[in-house]
């Protein structure tokens, strides 16, 4: 199995699924640069030129959410996921989706018009909507979490991995969102994984 990562794109997400289940895997390091990078100059496969993108004998995987699933399903032997006939997979499913649309919409735009898109093309109104709509969401999280340590269940899962990465990249970027006190008590834990030591650093 291959992945393709640069660092603090989505498919950070991957490589910290894949440092959690312990599965063997290589990994190629891509220079980031978001406006310039095109992951088609890289590889002799067809892509759209985003990331992540894993390949193993079958599958070639782009969306990061597809990814995680396909390998719960095909690596993970139960690992990280509530079982498909417990009250707890609906709500894993969610939060699976919630981490891409809800929180990594308006963080990307928040992170467009503050920090990626040249000064000149940067809104300020666009800005401050995105901030608002992502914390309106974070405020969801956070209320999930309480009298919780993650998301589903009081296990660990991929949907704390899929969320935390959103909250990764706000945090490096200065924009996390203040005043939430689960929320930031549930990120310091999952800092101290290893697992998200090496795939934030990588
Ligand atoms: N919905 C996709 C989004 C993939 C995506 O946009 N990846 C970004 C990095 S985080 C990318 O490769 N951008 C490069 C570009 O658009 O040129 C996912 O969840 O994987």
């Amino acid at each position: 199995m291959k992945l393709y990562h640069y660092a603090k794109s989505r498919s950070t997400r991957v490589l910290w699924l894949l440092e959690e289940l312990g599965v063997e895997y290589d990994a190629e390091m891509l220079p980031f640069d978001p406006r310039a990078f095109r992951l088609a100059d890289h590889l002799e496969i067809e892509s759209y030129g985003t990331l992540p993108m894993l390949l193993d004998d079958v599958y070639a995987g782009s969306e990061s959410i597809a990814v995680v699933q396909y390998l719960l399903d095909r690596y993970a032997d139960g690992k990280l996921l509530p079982g498909r006939d417990s009250d707890a997979y609906g709500p894993f499913l969610e939060w699976l989706q919630f981490g891409e649309n809800k929180l990594m919409d308006p963080l990307t735009q928040l992170l467009q018009h503050s920090a990626f898109l040249p000064e000149v093309e940067r809104d300020k109104k666009a800005a401050e909507q995105a901030r608002r709509v992502f914390k309106h969401f974070a405020r969801a999280v956070d209320t999930a979490l309480e009298g919780k340590q993650y998301l589903v269940g009081e296990e660990f899962s991929a949907a704390d991995i899929v969320v935390g990465y959103a909250l990764f990249l706000a945090e490096d970027f200065g924009v996390f969102p203040q005043g939430l006190g689960n929320l930031s008590e549930y990120y310091a834990r999952l800092r101290e994984r290893p697992a998200f030591k090496l795939a934030t650093t990588s």
